[in-house]
């Protein structure tokens, strides 16, 4: 599937490059260092579908794309498991569809896909695309691709200690190392917080319970939302502010949304959560996930199953 990704690319003049919404530095990262991988290297012009993301366009800005360069393209979608996620739903036009990603299979939606859940990171995985197959044929890496491709890595693998952080994934960076990019720079764009952000961490520490089997629940309203002037997006960035509480085997982010439902992140640190969020119109991997509680209802069943799952996992 690796020659056939780059047979593909070789074979279309015009590429478009997708990947989810609600875009992560690794969506970013692969889709933005995959493109100018091919562009320094053919000369073609590819396109980045998908909605500006302000708090990542560090990393790259997004192309307005006219409906008819579609159905003349290949699209590339990158870091998504399932149709419902992909950000332009127009990849439906296109000529050729190919999904390069790292998440287990939700939808077949491609006739050529590259899945392998062993990689941290779409991103790692066209690190190594590039250096097995690319760069054998000539293919050259430079440093802005170095620099999108490592925040990519960087992200999923939260800042490698993840434990999807393998060998491989060194091998990946010592790859990137050699081109020259601001660490630093990156490091601080990607982690700054505002401190409004920062103000609502406080009253979520201050708030969340914590349960005897070790799953801690946190529920972020639209009225804290709106006082602190946090979006539902940015709140994502303080889904990790519970993980080194002591006793935590899991837990869980409800953001209320503007029709009451509830946007789901839930984090394990070993009890597996996606066959949870697959329930609830959601999945991801097993230590990280997403889905979608329609009512309060529903939220508390995301509870109950998930002090049923920790439960279980301690026994
Ligand atoms: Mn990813």
């Amino acid at each position: 599937m690796k020659q056939k990704l780059f047979d593909t690319i070789n074979a279309h003049e015009h590429i478009i490059i997708c990947r989810h919404e609600r875009p992560d530095p690794d969506a970013i990262g692969s889709q933005a260092g995959l493109a100018r991988l091919i562009e320094i290297n053919t000369g073609k012009k590819v396109q980045l579908a998908g909605e500006e993301e302000p708090s990542l366009s560090f990393l790259s800005e997004m192309d307005t794309i006219d409906d008819g360069a579609f159905s003349n393209a290949l699209v590339i979608v990158c870091d998504t498991a399932n149709t419902g996620r992909i950000d332009d739903e127009r990849f439906k036009n296109a000529r050729e569809l190919f999904k390069v990603d790292h998440h287990p299979v939700v939808d077949d939606y491609a006739p050529f896909a590259w899945v392998d859940t062993t990689y941290s990171s779409t991103s790692e995985m066209i690190v190594h695309w590039y250096a097995e197959i690319a760069s054998a044929r000539g293919w050259k890496l430079d440093d802005e691709c170095a620099r999108l491709l490592y925040a990519g890595i960087v992200g999923d693998t939260g800042r490698f200690s993840h434990p999807n952080t393998t060998a491989r994934t060194f091998k990946a960076v010592q790859l990137l190392y050699e081109r020259a990019f601001d660490v630093r720079q990156l490091f601080q764009e990607m982690y700054k917080k505002p401190l409004s952000l920062l103000r609502l961490e406080g009253e979520v520490l201050s708030n969340f319970t914590l349960s005897e089997n070790g799953v801690g629940v946190i529920v972020l309203s639209q009225e804290q939302l709106r006082k602190y002037q946090v979006s539902v997006n940015e709140s994502s960035a303080i889904v990790h502010s519970v993980a080194n509480v002591e006793g935590i085997a899991a837990w869980v982010t409800f953001v209320e949304l503007e029709d009451k439902s509830y946007r789901v992140r839930l984090r394990s640190k070993g009890p597996v959560i996606n066959e949870l969020a697959a329930r609830f119109q959601g999945g991801g991997h097993p230590l990280a996930a997403g889905a979608t509680a329609e009512s309060d209802e529903e939220r508390a069943q995301v509870v109950d199953q998930l002090e049923e799952i920790c439960k279980a996992y301690r026994a």
